[in-house]
């Protein structure tokens, strides 16, 4: 009788691990590169485990294209050289950011195919140009055997261990795929994950880890990663992939494939299982560039990654031969550059700005420099911890970092650079501007001055709160007026901005600005303001005149303008207008107990009782009142039922000309149906209204998944026959 082998694998066994690795290959791509899964990530562990499982039992069947490979191997002493079998080609960089960056290009290409005008214009393909490394990844008989850094672009280091680890790279290829191939792409890192690398990093820290550090950038951190020795590491460090191009490939005398184009080529790649980005774009002429050049440039800082350019490729793979090399740049693709996003510059000084709510911030000024488009001289420390996590100390050389309307920042200290022994920031125990006591509360970020309308820092961003287009709307009242307006203690409080010189005409008179009152009349008043204006630098008689007539004409306004024009403390623009709609009127606000303001759709504990604060201070109603007497109106109205409630807690964001809804319109409409309209796309952002020319928003939602709708869409949402 025959007796069993109990070792040999069961052929259950067999089928099921294969089955296991099919099925955790193919989750894995959604997962990883179409960011779409179709099954929970408990599930995706359970199968995971359970190949494990079967893999333990039998070794001899793990092979290194299993999912479970993706993490394993041992630290390494340093990398070993890989010659690539092509050349890792760098590009040729276009650093004129202006439109002629991309005509230059595309006149040098037909010059160098002798078209003439007669000739139609050249097929291109625009990509975005990722902030990362190089990589060729080298498949053989479809399985991931090598990855390799661009090194020289003759010999790179071999990071196969680290790579292996990241989700988006196929560790094996479809059968359709080649015997050898060689897929050259970037590395880096998202946004998302850098921030959130960066926190734990900072954690680690705080908890006494003395080698750990934070990254200053993502494409720092991408390096690092991939150049970990360790794979464990390295598999911690969360890094993504897009392919754009190829290194030696089984040519099709031997039965690999044959591409015509370059955007085939990038069509193949996918459909093999690599990331191509979405962003890439057939395109012909010079015209076509420059408008990609310009719309990848406005959505650059909505991307979740960083770019540093765009690159145009000859979509025609003969024509890229007949181009051909100059040393070891291609003559068909060029790398368009964006204005650089970070630099360096120097610190001349730290100071202490006071806002409206007598927060202060330190602030680091800089020898100016020219960075993201604009010359910056000043950039945000944000607070005490920031200034000190950074140590950022005066005379340090520093990288400065400005996206989009992004205030300015200091990313990191040259430490290396620093000169002598500066002292590092601390501060201030007293306001720079009036002196009061600053205090940091408990469990706070901020330190704040306690000079409240006693700070002359304070009331100016009072004022000018009070004055912007979102409150009651004061044309051309802008900071410098305001300066001098204070300095000169012309404007004290919001009301004696209608009150223009009775102060120093009540000290002359020796009776008081209410006495006053009682003896100007229209034409004494007007008179006694512009004399008043005269008085300021920069004032032309027309512009005094121009600045009454808009203070006259900012007098008739409405309660929710008004409301969030007092600038009380978590009062801005959607909780005022839910409180005008709540109460009716203003009286009822100033005298609402905290149950009361709790019953307002938004309003928590902690508005409430600033809103309770606010007015329970004397001088505070006193501004009302007096702003009352200046003329200041608005209509009043009933306490309202709650608004239509069938869009409320949904989100919108509007972008672009909607065809027929003018944006305040769209918004008004939002509104009345219980939506709110905020200004920046994010993941919590319900859906995007998208008009013609249509700007980054639009492409932050496609990237975030978020859904987008026309007006017709918005339109059938707001009746209610949509979800
Ligand atoms: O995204 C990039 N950094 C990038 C680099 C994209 C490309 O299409 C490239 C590249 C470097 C060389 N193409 C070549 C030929």
């Amino acid at each position: 009788m025959h007796t069993p082998d109990l070792f040999a694998p069961l052929p259950d066994d067999a089928a099921r691990l294969a089955e296991l690795r099919q099925t955790l290959h193919e989750h894995a791509h959604r997962y990883y590169v179409e960011d779409a899964p179709t099954i929970p990530d408990a599930e995706y562990d359970r199968l995971f485990k359970e190949l494990q499982a079967l893999e333990a039992a039998h070794p001899e069947w793990l092979t290194p294209d299993s999912p479970t490979q993706r993490v394993g191997g041992n630290a390494l002493d340093q990398f070993a050289p890989v010659r690539h079998a092509v050349p890792m080609l760098s590009i040729r960089t276009e650093t004129d950011t202006t439109a002629s960056g991309a005509e230059n290009f595309d006149a040098r290409i037909r010059r160098e195919l002798g078209l003439t005008e007669a000739d139609p214009p050249v097929q291109y393909v625009a990509e975005p140009k990722f902030d990362g490394l190089a990589m060729s990844l080298r498949y053989e008989q479809g399985v991931l055997v090598q990855a390799a850094t661009r090194g020289d672009g003759e010999t790179g280091e071999d990071v196969t261990q680290n790579i292996r680890t990241i989700g988006q790279i196929p560790l094996r290829l479809p059968k359709d795929a080649p015997v050898v191939l060689e897929v050259r792409g970037e590395v880096y890192m998202r946004r998302d994950d850098f921030e959130t690398l960066n926190e734990r990093q900072r954690q680690k820290i705080a908890a006494g880890a003395k080698r750990e550090k934070t990254f200053v950038n993502p494409r720092n951190a991408a390096a690092g990663a991939v150049r970990q020795l360790d794979p464990a590491i390295a598999a911690q460090r969360p890094l993504s992939f897009f392919a754009y191009g190829l290194g030696e490939v089984t040519p099709p005398e031997a039965g690999g494939p044959s591409f015509e184009t370059h955007f085939d080529l990038l069509q193949t790649l996918k459909s093999w299982g690599f990331p191509v980005s979405d962003l890439v774009k057939k395109g012909q002429g010079a015209s076509d560039l420059i408008a990609y050049y310009e719309s990848i440039g406005a959505q650059r800082d909505s991307l979740g990654f960083d770019i540093d350019g765009v690159v145009y490729k000859v979509n025609s793979l003969a024509l890229q031969r007949q181009l051909g090399f100059v040393t070891r740049e291609p003559r068909w693709a060029v790398a368009h550059k964006f204005p650089a996003q970070e630099m360096l510059t120097t610190v001349l000084a730290i100071d202490v700005q006071v806002g409206r709510t007598g927060k202060l911030t330190p602030v680091a000024k800089l020898a100016p420099v020219f960075v993201g488009g604009v010359t910056v001289t000043n950039a945000t420390l944000h607070n005490e911890d920031e200034a000190r996590r950074k140590d950022v100390r005066v005379g340090d050389r520093v990288i400065v970092r400005r996206a989009g309307d992004v205030i300015p920042e200091v990313v990191s200290v040259l430490l290396d650079k620093r000169v002598g022994e500066p002292e590092p920031f601390t501060m201030p125990k007293t306001c720079p501007v009036c002196g009061s006591a600053a205090v940091r509360e408990e469990g706070e970020a901020d330190h704040r001055c306690t000079g409240g309308l006693f700070c002359s820092a304070q009331r100016k961003q009072a004022i000018l709160h009070f004055a912007q287009r979102r409150a009651v709307e004061v044309e051309g009242l802008g900071d410098k007026l305001v300066d001098q307006l204070v300095d000169r203690d012309v404007v004290r409080t919001l009301p004696d901005l209608y009150r223009l010189g009775w102060r120093a005409q009540a000290e002359v008179l020796a009776i008081s600005q209410e006495q006053l009152a009682t003896e100007l009349d229209a034409a004494k008043r007007q008179e006694l303001a512009l004399s008043t204006l005269a008085e300021m630098d920069r004032m032309a008689v027309l512009s005094a005149q121009n600045l009454l007539d808009a203070l006259q004409k900012s007098k008739l306004t409405t309660l929710p303008r008004f409301l969030f024009g007092l600038g009380i403390r978590h009062v801005g623009e959607a909780t005022a207008k839910e409180l005008a709609r709540h109460f009716g009127k203003l009286d009822a606000i100033m005298d609402a107990s905290e149950e009361q303001l709790l019953e307002v759709a938004d309003v928590g504990p902690i508005v409430a009782q600033s809103i309770r604060a606010f007015f329970e201070q004397p001088h505070n109603r006193e501004v009302v009142e007096h702003l009352r007497a200046c003329g200041l109106t608005w209509p009043e109205g009933e306490p309202a039922e709650r608004a239509p409630t069938h869009l409320s807690g949904k989100t919108f964001v509007l972008t672009g000309t909607l065809p027929t809804m003018g944006r305040d319109e769209a918004k008004a409409l939002i509104e009345a149906a219980g939506g709110k309209v905020a200004g920046s796309v994010s993941k919590k952002t319900s859906y995007v209204v998208a008009g013609a020319e249509a700007g980054s928003k639009l492409g932050k939602a496609l990237e975030l998944g978020v859904p987008v709708l026309d007006e017709a869409g918005l339109q059938a949402l707001l009746q209610g026959v949509a979800e």
